[in-house]
């Protein structure tokens, strides 16, 4: 049988090196389903439950290889379910080729059955590179351009692929003639550096400053030694965005760890009381979170030449890469003498994990969730790759979770959407096989969706080296993100009818898939249950009943936003809890020492 579009389109993907492609059939890919059998496993198709869980898993895949991650999605619905995975890819600048089904071309603008204009809805999405193939010659520059492109950009891009044109005779090479493309395969990333009078001016600035805070994001993943060096000579704390959390270990003692409203109390302090501000490879949202205007001296480097100065008026923008900008600053920096404030970072941060660690030993109805993190922390394995869910999980993954070098973790930090806690794990289980995974997810989410991916996790986990697939389940019966934004930020009563969620067995659904499933309501069975789990000869869920009742609290909380709490609190159902809970945890922060 002569090769087809289709066949072609996935052999040109395995020739970018994409191996593994997760998707949902339908009949506007067909003719790629008959390639992937013709492919014989490379690519794979992964098959999941859920089109968005296919964006999510690709998502993951790039987040956690620095690759390409690829997913293939019927036409109609299956390309609208994708969309919510795409934009976390594309909001966390991660690297995610989409592939379309479309109905026939001969049917196109017939308001045929299951006919939505692609090229439209995927225009928002994929605005860097989105077209619908309509010869077999275009699909050689077009699968070469949205590999590239996503790799440049660091953004989501996507084919759509008619079904009858997947099925005609491919065209390998374009006849060489007029109104043709001849496009090749191939990326490399350049060295970016800045100009040397903005290195020296940049150096200027750092030098002539006493209490320099560095805020790392992602974007610093693979500078982590000369952040170090950096913050040794400048004698900085860092500040790591939630996206950024892999980049420096949480057992360094000038890591002040995450910031923002999950964020930790050294990192407001190191914000609040700093003269400069470095910040590299981050887009950290919330400027109330960083020094007042006009308060410190201010230095960015970022990739991204769109991402400079926008939530902070900097003195100095440095577009280039973390490490080798870092690389070229380095030299021109003079290491502070006075230690003082590095001592006062460091103080801080001691306090903090002191402090940490008795909230988490804070008795609770009937687990503490800040004990359910804390006791894993103690026990993450070598290279352990996290992922935590929106919700509560992200808070305490954020502050409890200590990672040590070779660990890598993520979470959708800019979409901060629901559901990726289980794909992502997924994504990263396929990439690493070898390495033990942990899902931190909230009861929504898991209802939501990550319990149906186990059910992919089910199909496939055998072939797994490492079969520590581990997720835990916060089993608090609440949307309890949202319950405590509702009180402290709205200043109202939790709203039954949201926010309850319905109950569930979500150990015994795990044993039903023939996975372990231990159930903790017990806070001194908490360690033994981590200890189970890591000791296990297949996936684990770990239900741990919670009390919805502890305030994930920001790290520093407004008179304003206290009293509306104290308001809500008032006349709310679950009040008396809440009161005892939260005022002890407060009291617990304001009296260092206790
Ligand atoms: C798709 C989506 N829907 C809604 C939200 C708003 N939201 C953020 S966190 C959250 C609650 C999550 O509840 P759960 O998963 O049970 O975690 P918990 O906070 O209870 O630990 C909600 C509804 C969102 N971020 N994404
Ligand atoms: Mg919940």
């Amino acid at each position: 049988m002569a090769e087809l579009v289709a066949d072609f389109t996935l052999k040109r993907l395995r020739d970018w090196g994409v191996h593994r492609i997760y998707g949902y059939p339908g009949d506007g890919i067909n003719a790629f389903l008959g390639a992937f059998d013709r492919a014989g496993g490379d690519p794979e198709l992964i098959q999941v439950r859920h089109e968005e869980m296919a964006a999510f898993m690709a998502c993951g895949h790039a987040k956690f290889t620095g690759d390409v991650g690829v997913c293939i999605a019927t036409s109609g619905p299956g390309a609208i379910h994708l969309l919510n995975g795409l934009y976390d890819a594309k909001l966390d600048h991660a690297p995610v080729v989409a592939i379309v089904g479309q109905q026939a071309m001969a049917s196109l603008g017939g308001s045929y059955q299951q006919e939505v204009d692609l090229v439209t809805l995927f225009k928002d999405v994929a605005h860097e590179f989105v077209h619908m193939a309509t010869d077999p010659a275009q699909m050689r520059h077009l699968v070469d351009r949205a590999v590239r492109i996503a790799l440049d950009q660091r953004t989501v891009t996507c084919i759509i692929v008619p079904n009858d044109l997947a099925s005609e005779k491919a065209v390998e090479a374009p006849p060489r003639k007029h109104g043709t493309i001849h496009s090749g395969i191939g990326y490399s990333r350049p060295k970016v550096v800045p100009e040397e009078g903005d290195l020296e001016h940049a150096a200027t600035v750092l030098n002539e400053s006493e209490k320099v805070a560095m805020l790392v994001g992602q974007g610093a993943t693979h500078a982590a030694d000369e952040v170090v060096q950096t913050a040794e000579l400048l004698g900085a704390g860092v500040a790591k965005a939630l996206l950024g959390k892999a980049v420096l270990p949480d057992d360094l003692p000038f890591v002040t760890g995450s910031i923002g409203l999950l964020g930790t109390k050294p990192s407001w302090e190191l914000m609040m009381g700093c003269d400069a501000l470095l910040m590299v490879g981050s887009s950290f949202p919330y400027s109330e979170f960083l020094p007042a205007e006009g308060k410190a001296r201010g230095v960015q480097i970022d990739l991204d030449g769109r991402m400079v100065s926008i939530r902070y008026p900097m003195e100095v923008n440095l577009v280039g890469d973390a490490k080798e900008t870092l690389q070229a600053l380095l030299p021109k920096l003079q290491r502070k003498e006075d230690r003082s404030w590095r001592e006062e970072i460091e103080r801080n941060v001691h306090d903090w994990w002191e402090l940490i660690e008795r909230r988490a030993e804070l008795d609770a109805d009937p687990v503490n969730p800040q004990r359910v993190f804390s006791e894993l922390s103690k026990r993450l394995p070598e290279g352990a790759i996290l992922t935590a869910d929106s919700g509560s999980a992200a808070n305490w993954y954020a502050r409890n979770i200590k990672l040590r070098k070779g660990m890598l973790g993520s979470l959708s930090g800019t979409l901060a959407t629901m559901g990726p806690g289980v794909p992502y794990a997924i994504g990263a289980k396929f990439a690493y096989p070898e390495r033990p995974v942990f899902a931190l997810v909230g009861d929504g989410a898991f209802q939501m969706n990550g319990m149906n991916e186990l059910i992919t996790v089910a199909k496939y986990w055998e072939r797994w080296s490492d079969p520590r697939f581990v997720v835990l389940v916060l089993h608090n019966n609440d949307l309890n993100q949202v319950t405590w934004e509702q009180r402290a930020m709205e200043g109202d009563p939790k709203y039954e009818a949201s926010q309850v969620l319905p109950d569930f067995p979500y150990a015994r659904y795990a044993e039903l898939l023939g996975f372990k499933g231990i159930r903790v309501d017990d806070p001194a069975a908490v360690g033994p249950a981590w200890d189970e789990a890591l000791a296990a000869d297949r996936p684990v869920l770990v239900e741990a009943v919670t009390d919805p009742e502890v305030p994930p609290l920001p790290p520093h909380i407004t008179l304003e936003e206290a009293r509306k709490f104290m308001r809500a609190v008032r006349h709310d159902p679950d009040r008396g809890a809440v009161i005892k809970e939260s005022f002890r945890q407060k009291i617990e922060e304001l009296i260092p020492g206790r």
